[in-house]
């Protein structure tokens, strides 16, 4: 028996005072659709199944290079989190797994297992963290960490992400991610080619260590911390990583990893068509990784990403890539913001799914670059709230996840429960 932690009367409730509106609404954007012949029944139906995971350091308020403020009623620790996520996934119905971040979530794993379990929560991928030095380890991560030029470090991260791996059985989990800080500020700092030596060299040690049935992921990412070079800086050494792997490594994007303006639908693409994406980091971005949330700042570029997945999707039904949010959020109460993301992030998945592929690619072969375009306009101009409203509404969540959370109450009755916290690590990988 799934446990709620907002009340079921209150979201029934909310739902009441918009249930008939959101029929007519569905009724007649389900006419339009028609017309068009596509069943708005179906689309719904792959919405429904849709999710993406929450990132448990997600739920905590974020915080920059200069400030951290936190929010009330902020988790005190990954069961507090996990009680987060919960909500987030009650309402929304679109979130059914949490990620962990180890040591930032370590807890004994037999209890982080029951707790999710408590509201039917799985656990996606592990990520693991040698970006910064945790309490009382021996050997610092200053200078680098799998690719450091001390063996003892590099050790020391192989062996933590070899315990990711191990907590990561116990609860569930089936993936591990990797993203390293690694690099360097100065030109000389570093030898490019034995750094990325010793990168390999860790990672064939972890790689060796997974189970049959798991996937290591690797997220490339263009600068920070370090500034003039990055170990995994781009989609292409991602992808010369995955392959000298093997058939168990796959390379993540995270959308604000990359420089402004870059065709990130055209890397999600490549990766596809090779066999080699394993999964995204959705959030949003402006200037780099500002983690914002997804959908906020260009919502036709996350469309876009989209429509290759829909593409690849119809070409591989076993394509199943992993989705994640990753953002940070600091000046918005993290679980309205992870609850608009997720919504926004299957948004994009019904706007692609409304695409008429075979007329895109009639219009293609034709090299009518209007009429082709246009398929896809027409797909992104579609206002498909109705089926995800009531494709949370059939699953038991909220037609309007934001006023039913604000209804409840629930930040304030934790903040009455929960004392403040101090500002510490706002975990923006
Ligand atoms: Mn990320």
């Amino acid at each position: 028996m799934t446990e709620h932690i907002i009340d079921p009367s209150i979201i029934e409730a909310e739902n009441a005072s918009r249930a008939a509106d959101l029929n007519v609404d569905y009724d007649t954007l389900g006419e339009r659709l028609d017309r068009r012949g596509i069943a708005i029944d179906a689309i719904k139906s792959k919405v429904a199944a849709f999710s993406v995971a929450v990132p448990s350091w997600g739920v905590g308020t974020g915080g920059t290079r200069f400030a951290r403020f936190p929010g009330k009623g902020e988790p005190r620790d990954i069961f507090d989190k996990i009680e987060d996520c919960a909500v987030i996934a009650q309402l929304t119905q679109a979130t059914r797994t949490v990620s962990l971040h180890i040591p930032w979530d370590k807890a004994d794993p037999n209890r982080l297992k029951q707790a999710a379990s408590r509201f039917n929560l799985g656990f996606d991928a592990m990520n693991s963290n040698t970006f910064a030095d945790a309490k009382g380890q021996l050997q610092s991560y200053k200078f680098g960490s799998l690719s450091a030029a001390d063996a003892a470090t590099r050790n020391q991260a192989i062996e933590h992400n070899l315990e990711c791996i191990e907590i990561g059985k116990t609860i569930g989990s089936k993936a591990l991610t990797v993203w390293i800080g690694d690099g360097s500020n100065f030109p000389g700092q570093v030898n490019f080619t034995s750094q990325f030596e010793h990168y390999l060299d860790s990672m064939k040690s972890i790689y060796a260590a997974l189970p049959e049935d798991w996937r290591i992921f690797t997220e490339h990412k263009m600068y920070e911390p370090a500034f003039y070079s990055t170990v995994v800086q781009d989609w292409g050494t991602n992808y010369l990583i995955s392959k000298e792997l093997g058939d168990k490594a796959f390379c993540l994007v995270d959308l604000g990893h990359h420089a402004p303006n870059v065709n990130i639908e055209m890397i999600v693409a490549r990766l596809a068509q090779f066999g080699k994406l394993g999964g995204f980091h959705f959030n949003d971005s402006k200037y780099g990784d500002d983690d914002l949330d997804a959908g906020s700042i260009d919502p036709f570029r996350l469309f876009l990403v989209f429509n290759e997945l829909v593409d690849a999707e119809s070409r591989d039904a076993d394509f199943a890539p992993a989705h994640m949010l990753d953002q940070s959020h600091n000046v918005t109460d993290p679980i309205e913001s992870l609850m608009l993301s997720a919504a926004d992030v299957q948004r994009a998945y019904a706007q692609a799914l409304l695409v008429d592929r075979q007329a895109l690619k009639a219009a293609q072969e034709a090299n009518d670059a209007l009429a082709a375009t246009q398929e896809l306009r027409r797909a992104f101009r579609t206002d498909v709230e109705p089926i995800l409203s009531m494709a949370r509404l059939e699953q038991g969540g909220a037609i309007d996840p934001l006023a039913t959370y604000r209804a409840a109450g629930y930040r304030a009755k934790v903040a009455e429960i929960r004392p403040e916290i101090e500002a510490g690590s706002s975990g923006i990988v």
